[in-house]
Parts: C-alpha cells; sequence; structure tokens
C-alpha cells in the first residue's frame, strides 16, 4: 500500500494552530480553558470533520476523531496528543502528534486503505500542569488514575476548582477495552535523534514524573531594621530546598535522575521585605521508580534539616506521583516494521518527557514515535521540526495505524 503524506499541509495547519495563542508569533502560550485553547480546539474539531471523522467529546473536553472501521466490536486504534501549551513555548509541542496523526489518516484514506478496527484521533484536554498543576489531566482521567472526586479537588492558580465541564467527571473514564492500541506522534523534547542524525525514535519506556508542592513559612519584616540573627527568611528556606534538589538528582549518578524547582512565589515579593511565605513547585522524575522516589526521600530529609536549622515552618504536598511505563511490545513492533518497510533509520529510546500515552499504557498497548526537534529544544519559542521530519513521523505512524487495525498482530 503506497501512502503519500502531505508535508505541506502539516505545515500549514501547525502554522494556524499556532495563530490562537496569547502571545506574539513566535512565541505561544495556550493554557487550557483559555479563549485561545477553545477557539484551537473548535478549529481542530471542524479540520477532523472536513476529513470525514465523527467528532465527540467528553465532559472534561478531551476531543475524540473516529474512523468508523468495519469491526465496530473490536477496540478502536488511538493516537494523537495534546494543543495546549505552556506559556512562552513553542508550537511543535504535542500539536504534531494531533495535526501529523490528522494527516497519517487522510492519507490512509487518499490511499484507499479501509479500517477494520476503528482508527481515533484525541486530542487531550491539560495536559500541561500550567494551570491545574498536575500533567496529563484528561488522560489520567480517561484511564481512571485520577478519580472523579480528586479531579473535582483541584484548584487552579486563582484558587478557582475544576469547573470547566459539562455533564460528570465520572462519564470521562473510558470502558474497558475501548482501544487495542495507542500510538503518540511527538518531537523529542531532546537533542539525540538530531546529534546522532537518526530520522526516528521508537519510544520503548516513559520515565516515572513526580510533582511536589512546598510551602515555606518564616517571618516578614523591614530588610533594613531585622538583623540578620534575628531573621526566618522563607525564601532561603527556599533557596536551600531548591539545591537540595539538584543534590539529590546528581546523587543518583544516573544521568536519568532530574530534578527542577521550576515554580517560585515569594510573598510579599518585595525587594525591603523579608520574605515571609515561599511556594514552590518541584518536578523530580527518573525512568527508574525507586531511583525517583529515593530522589523524593533524599528531599524531604533535608526538609526536615532546614526547618529544624532555620526554624521555618515547612509543609509539602504531593501533587503526583506516577509509575513509568514500559511501552507496548507489539505496537513498538509495529512501529519497527513500519520504519523497515519505509526504509527509514530509527533508535529505540526513553521518553524522559511525560506524555499522554504514559497514561494511556495504563488501559492499552501504547507506544511512542519521536521526531528530531531542532537543538532538542523544547518548551521555548525556538521549538522546531523540519517538514521532512514532520513527514517521516506522519508516514511511519499512517503505517502502522494501518498495521494495528487490520490486526496484524497479537493483540487481537
Ligand atoms: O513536562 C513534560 O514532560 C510534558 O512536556 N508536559
Ligand atoms: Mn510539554
Ligand atoms: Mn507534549
Amino acid at each position: 500500500m503506497q501512502i503519500n503524506i502531505d508535508a505541506d499541509r502539516i505545515v500549514a495547519d501547525l502554522e494556524k494552530l499556532a495563530t490562537f495563542s496569547d502571545t506574539e508569533s513566535p512565541v505561544i502560550t495556550r493554557v487550557v480553558y483559555s479563549e485561545s485553547d477553545n477557539k484551537a480546539r473548535a478549529w481542530l474539531k471542524e479540520q477532523c470533520e472536513a476529513s470525514g471523522l465523527t467528532v465527540r467529546k467528553d465532559p472534561l473536553g478531551n476531543l475524540f476523531a473516529c474512523w468508523q472501521g468495519t469491526d465496530t466490536a473490536a477496540g478502536a486504534v488511538g493516537t494523537g496528543s495534546h494543543i495546549d501549551a505552556i506559556p512562552h513555548s513553542g508550537r511543535f509541542d504535542g500539536t504534531v502528534g494531533v495535526l501529523g496523526a490528522l494527516e497519517s489518516i487522510r492519507a490512509l484514506q487518499r490511499s484507499g486503505f479501509k479500517p477494520r478496527r476503528s482508527i481515533e484521533l484525541l486530542a487531550f484536554i491539560s495536559e500541561e500542569p500550567t494551570r491545574f498543576g498536575i500533567g496529563c489531566l484528561g488522560s489520567r482521567m480517561l484511564c481512571g488514575s485520577l478519580t472523579p472526586e480528586k479531579a473535582a479537588a483541584l484548584k487552579d492558580r486563582e484558587d478557582q476548582p475544576l469547573t470547566n465541564f459539562t455533564g460528570t467527571l465520572a462519564e470521562v473514564k473510558l470502558p474497558a477495552n475501548y482501544y487495542s492500541s495507542f500510538v503518540e506522534l511527538h518531537i523529542e523534547q531532546g537533542p539525540i535523534l538530531e546529534k546522532e542524525n537518526i530520522p526516528l525514535g521508537i519510544v520503548t519506556s516513559i520515565a516515572a514524573p513526580a510533582a511536589l508542592r512546598i510551602l515555606i513559612e518564616g517571618e516578614g519584616g523591614h530588610a533594613g531594621a531585622v538583623l540578620m540573627p534575628a531573621r526566618r527568611d522563607a525564601f532561603l528556606g527556599a533557596a536551600e530546598i531548591a539545591l537540595a534538589v539538584e543534590a539529590a538528582a546528581k546523587a543518583t549518578g544516573v544521568i536519568d535522575s532530574v530534578g527542577t524547582c521550576g515554580l517560585v512565589e515569594v510573598f510579599p515579593g518585595l525587594a525591603n521585605s523579608i520574605p515571609s511565605k515561599v511556594k514552590l513547585e518541584l518536578d523530580i522524575r527518573d525512568s527508574d521508580l525507586a531511583r525517583r522516589d529515593s530522589m523524593l526521600q533524599a528531599i524531604w530529609k533535608a526538609c526536615d534539616e532546614i526547618r529544624a536549622r532555620r526554624k521555618l515552618k515547612i509543609t509539602s504536598s504531593t501533587i503526583n506521583a506516577d509509575a513509568p511505563c514500559t511501552c507496548g511490545s507489539e505496537v513498538v513492533a509495529a512501529l519497527e516494521s513500519s520504519c523497515q518497510k519505509e526504509g527509514i533509520v530509527y533508535k529505540k529510546m526513553v521518553s524522559r518527557a511525560y506524555h499522554d500515552s504514559l497514561f494511556m499504557s495504563r488501559i492499552a498497548p501504547t507506544a511512542m514515535l519521536f521526531i528530531p526537534c531542532k537543538n532538542g529544544f523544547s518548551h521555548r519559542p525556538e521549538e522546531y521540526a523540519a517538514p521532512q521530519d514532520l513527514a517521516n513521523g506522519a508516514l511511519v505512524l499512517a503505517r502502522t495505524l494501518a498495521t494495528l487495525s487490520t490486526g496484524l498482530y497479537s493483540g487481537s
């Protein structure tokens, strides 16, 4: 079966999607449920319907665009990613896996392919933690790893609960065996493929992410009048915790251990007022669960020591601490055979970024296909994927979706 990808169409769609942003091009900001996000999802729905797909949305806003197969009793083949974007970021993170997959489906339609298992494109809601502090909100709920009760308890940065849904949150969880497999196309968000000049990456495992929220409370006061021995400066406690995160990641001696203190809110946040309160959000990851948890233990131990020495009140809560995922061997095999059929070189690799696939792997055999991104940049405006890489990804994805739909793999 000859499959022809229209790379120009993917590029044009990505450019159009990039216009739905709260910051000027090339800087993208598209936070979940913002006007830009709502408009982007409405535009995506139109594109999917124009390609003959049946579109539905669940109460949260997860979008499902289905190409009906002949065997509607069999679990569908899922593909997709997210279109929300963190503030001041780029136009390829997530969107490649939605618009590239839409072109994969269009190319299969043009080739005359007829799906046995339905092929369903998803645009997951709120993959980024920007608004509610937790990543993959939509896919967590789809797979049942976040309960409606826990979701209803989430608060956004303005302390507002999750109210942007129609119907009930209990309807979001998918029935068992809804999907027979899931494949996500995504930019690598790292430099390996470009550095090694390898066109495609097949992801065999996704690292285990954890996010912590830490509140440090000391005593405020006048920056001139309060002498140093009398101070209980909350920011200095926070600074030591941030350094403890770095130390915990380096102490494992393994390159997969990473820790970041990316959110710092200082109160009252004035140059001549001693910080009385600081909120930190930490992001701790590792491909190995035990190592990731050993970092968490080291950070909590450091908090205890800093609390006592600096006489601060330090409270921490775990936003999420997820297990890593091993990708489905049958889906990895389908991706490999597609690369071989198309004569495109690939390498197997770990994903250090988390993705909706981390949660889809809880309900169906799942794997990911990476394309290179320039300098490995992501989560910044310089993020870029070349048209040829977009085309390679969409082509191998198309062939893989066809394989998974016609059941040429064990998971029948
Ligand atoms: O943070 C991540 O790994 C993803 O890009 N949200
Ligand atoms: Mn991201
Ligand atoms: Mn992403």
